[in-house]
């Protein structure tokens, strides 16, 4: 036996029952008729990778860092991995996740081909001529009964650019739908609101590097240390560079737990806070008038809205001592560089692109953006969370980030598609809004790739009644994830190393993904099974690409003159120079690292523009029955749903469960002791979690992570409330009541990672 073997969790091996599910299979069907695969045995055994074939450069599947990393293969099988020393973001640094990713490759729940289901059985595999007769017949059937945007697609932006481009191209060309969403609108579309809004483009202004120099830097709703643990590394050589650090949480996360300041806010009030700050610079005059009066417009009336924000109330509203507050504002109004950060944690409200905006205002009436060590941005979460979100895999948007309402980008796209205009299919619904329309019985067809919208949407419980109306289900992915054991069939794709392309890092920093092994078994690449479909579906000549660096060849064309620019990026200038930063409009063009040193903003008069951000309530507050401020979000050893990193034994162990972070005083005030079982209460759901008593959470709100599925997923609680402008839910907010059972928790139990929705 080799230790990589113990690390290891196949599902298929550990079937569970799922009472939750309502599945028409049980899971043991599933596993009965499916069957578990061969056990995982590297060539040469464990000591086999001492030697591998080759060492291929890529880049982490996982987050929005996109470290670079070297797979170690033999013989078709990524069998470990060796740091990437040179690759400049993180010199070979990686963690816990990056380290175990390649643990997937070759996994025994891979799926080795496609799958479907029998009515009362389970599932079985297929060949590939059934499942795609089968998935493009469904397809007509539905689009001739019912119209072609009651057949609905959503994609998810682990996927790389060229694979984005072709699923957004693939909807609208190939299956005629305007019903396209993404994983990203749960994700980074307020920040991109925000960001058009204010700059007219959506990208985080500074590279990296400047982040080591600035002497003031405010996390506003990021758990950085765990969400983007190679980051992390900048913002401690900023500190050893003589650098203030500022955290917005109600965590004391452990970035938290060594800044200069911390501010405790409330979940939901983050736009109290900045308008107050706001107010702040204005009496204490801590502006920069020059940048204000020459390159931006609408200060006045955005210090209007928050004329009235006193210390005192925004204490009052935010939970923040005054005294807190105003010494944030005079770190950041009196220094000369600064960089803002945010992520989800403000974000992830029915106002986060007030939020969002609310932090743009603080830059802008500083001056201090687009200069050398002064920058701002979102922190993006997904691998390709940038890339994945210019190339028109978004209800509204085409390549380039063009807008598909917009009458010249339409026509521009429609001629890079040689198709007419007035066929490209408009605006369409937005990923929670498309899953309620499967619900009313609007849209009677799926096919997802890349997502797993039963664990990570919210009120889940909505998400899993609307599976069950649909008629015909497809998914494809490499696992069989939570939400596609809902499906018909099931297309077995390819993972990360398995397929060459690019992605964009949360830098703007355009990378290679190099492919390290083909698909196992009769797994195929995502790019193949789309091109296939799109072929049965008659648009076989729309799709007719050679490989990989074809599709990315006609993404730069379909990106040129949109404000994610890509024209003058090529594979070999990629690996030239460890990546590009776009925009890059021409081949001769170095890629922009710092964006607005020349104060031209891509805004239609080329200003920066502030926006009035005044504080609204969240969307549930919480009150006599619901008392308590649910919030959700991360653990460093999972990823997102959880489909990857719950088969990985050591991503596992250290975190096995989810728990409910709660303060000891609001522990005592329901008798609540460490690891026994409370019951958590929403008006959507319930569901039970142990107790995880701390100090460093608020005392009026609790914490879920919210990777696990079924019984223990987050979601079945949260609220489906979205954001006017960006349509993200509200995850970082909503009322619960907390029932304790007065029992301890049984010990976590590692079958707990295999429940399923
Ligand atoms: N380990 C790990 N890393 C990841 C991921 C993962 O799943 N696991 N996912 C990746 C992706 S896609 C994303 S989007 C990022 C997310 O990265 P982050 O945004 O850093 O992660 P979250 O845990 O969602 O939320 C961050 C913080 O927001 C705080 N918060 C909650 N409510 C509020 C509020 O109202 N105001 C403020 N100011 N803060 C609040 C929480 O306490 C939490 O510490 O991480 C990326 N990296
Ligand atoms: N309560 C709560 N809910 C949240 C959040 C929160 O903070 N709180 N965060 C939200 C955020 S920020 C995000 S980003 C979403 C993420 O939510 P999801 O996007 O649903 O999560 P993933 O786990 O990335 O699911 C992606 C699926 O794609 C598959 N996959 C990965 N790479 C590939 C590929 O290359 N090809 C194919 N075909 N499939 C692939 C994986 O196996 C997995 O099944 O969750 C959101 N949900
Ligand atoms: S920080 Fe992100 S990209 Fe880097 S190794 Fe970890 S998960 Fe992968
Ligand atoms: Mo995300």
């Amino acid at each position: 036996m080799f230790d990589m073997q113990a690390g290891l969790r196949p599902r298929l091996q550990n079937p569970i029952q799922n009472d939750m599910a309502k599945l028409p299979t049980s899971v043991d069907k599933i596993v009965a008729q499916y069957g578990p695969h061969k056990a995982y045995t590297p060539v040469g055994g464990f000591h086999g990778h001492a030697d591998p074939d080759k060492l291929v450069k890529t880049h982490c599947c996982f987050c929005g860092m996109q470290c670079g990393i070297q797979l170690k293969v033999k013989e078709n099988t990524v069998v470990g991995f060796e740091p990437w020393m040179d690759f400049p973001f993180n010199e070979g640094r990686m963690c816990p996740k990056g380290v175990a990713r390649y643990l997937q490759n070759n996994h025994p729940d891979r799926l080795l081909s496609p799958i479907e289901r029998v009515e009362g059985e389970g599932f079985r595999p297929v060949d590939w001529e059934t499942a795609m007769s089968r998935t493009v017949s469904e397809i007509k059937r539905i689009q001739s009964t019912y119209g072609n945007n009651a057949f609905g697609m959503l994609s998810g932006v682990s996927l790389s650019n060229e694979l984005s481009y072709m699923v957004g191209k693939f909807a609208r060309v190939a299956l005629k739908t305007a019903n396209l969403d993404y994983n990203g609108r749960l994700c980074m579309v307020s920040a991109g609101a925000g960001n058009k809004k204010a700059f007219g483009l959506d990208r985080i202004s500074n590279s990296w590097a400047d982040l080591k120099h600035a002497k003031v830097i405010m996390i506003c709703g990021s758990n950085v240390s765990e969400t983007f643990p190679t980051l992390i590394h900048y913002i401690w050589e900023a500190r050893d560079n003589g650098a203030k650090i500022i955290v917005v949480d109600p965590r004391i996360t452990p970035v938290a737990r060594t800044a200069d300041l911390y501010l405790p806010v409330r979940p939901g009030t983050d736009s109290a806070l900045f308008g107050a700050m706001l107010q702040q610079l204005v009496e204490n005059d801590w502006l920069d008038h020059d940048f204000i009066d020459n390159y931006t417009s609408d200060f006045q009336e955005t210090i209007d809205a928050v004329k009235d924000y006193s210390l005192e109330w925004a204490e009052e509203v935010t939970g923040i001592p005054a005294e807190s507050i105003k010494k944030a504002a005079e770190l950041w109004g009196k220094t000369d560089t600064s960089f803002l950060l945010h992520a989800r944690g403000i974000e992830h409200h029915s106002k986060g692109v007030d939020n969002v905006l609310g932090c743009i205002n603080l830059v802008l009436a500083t001056g201090r953006i687009g200069k050398p060590y002064c920058g701002y941005g979102t922190i993006t979460g997904q691998g390709n969370g940038q890339g994945g979100r210019e190339h028109g895999h978004k209800c509204d948007q085409l390549p380039g980030n063009r807008d598909i309402t917009n009458p010249e980008h339409r026509k521009y796209i429609a001629d890079v598609w040689g198709i007419d205009e007035k066929d490209l299919p408009g605006k369409g619904l937005t990923a929670y809004e498309l899953v309620e329309a499967i619900h009313r019985g609007e849209i009677k067809g799926l096919i997802s790739i890349c997502f797993n919208p039963i664990v990570s949407l919210p009120n889940n419980n909505m998400v899993r009644e609307a599976l069950e109306k649909l008629e015909f289900y497809v998914a494809i992915d490499f696992f069989l994830n939570d939400t596609a054991r809902h499906a018909d069939i099931v297309l077995a794709g390819a993972l990360h190393e398995e397929e060459e392309g690019t992605g964009t890092t949360a830098e703007g920093r355009v990378v290679k993904i190099n492919a390290a092994v083909t698909p196992p078994g009769d797994a195929r690449t995502d790019a193949s099974i789309l091109k296939e479909l799109a072929a049965r579906l008659g648009a076989g000549d729309k799709f007719a690409f050679e490989n990989s660096e074809a599709i990315f060849n006609e993404l730069r064309v379909a990106s040129k003159g949109g404000t994610a620019d890509y024209y003058g990026i090529t594979y070999e200038k990629i690996v030239n120079n460890y990546g590009v930063f776009w925009p890059c409009p021409a081949l001769d063009h170095p890629g922009t690292p710092r964006l607005w040193e020349d104060r031209k903003f891509a805004t239609p008069d080329g200003k920066a523009h502030f926006n009035p951000a005044p504080y609204r309530e969240p969307g549930e507050p919480t009150d006599k029955e619901y008392p308590v401020i649910l919030t959700t979000g991360r653990v460093v050893s999972q990823y997102l749903s959880g489909t990857q990193t719950r088969r990985i034994g050591r991503l596992i162990d250290p975190y096995p469960e989810p728990l409910l972070e709660i303060h000891p005083s609001l522990a005592q005030q329901f008798g609540i002791k460490e690891r026994e079982l409370v019951k958590v209460v929403t008006r959507r759901g319930e569901a039970t979690f142990p107790a995880q008593i701390v100090t460093t959470i608020r005392k009026d709100t609790v914490f879920l992570p919210y990777h696990w599925a079924g019984p223990i997923s987050a979601n079945q609680l949260t609220i489906g409330n979205l954001d006017p402008v960006s349509k993200i839910p509200e995850f970082k907010v909503c009322a619960c009541k907390l029932i304790p059972l007065g029992v301890p928790a049984p010990p976590s139990s590692e079958s707990k990672a295999y429940q399923s929705a």
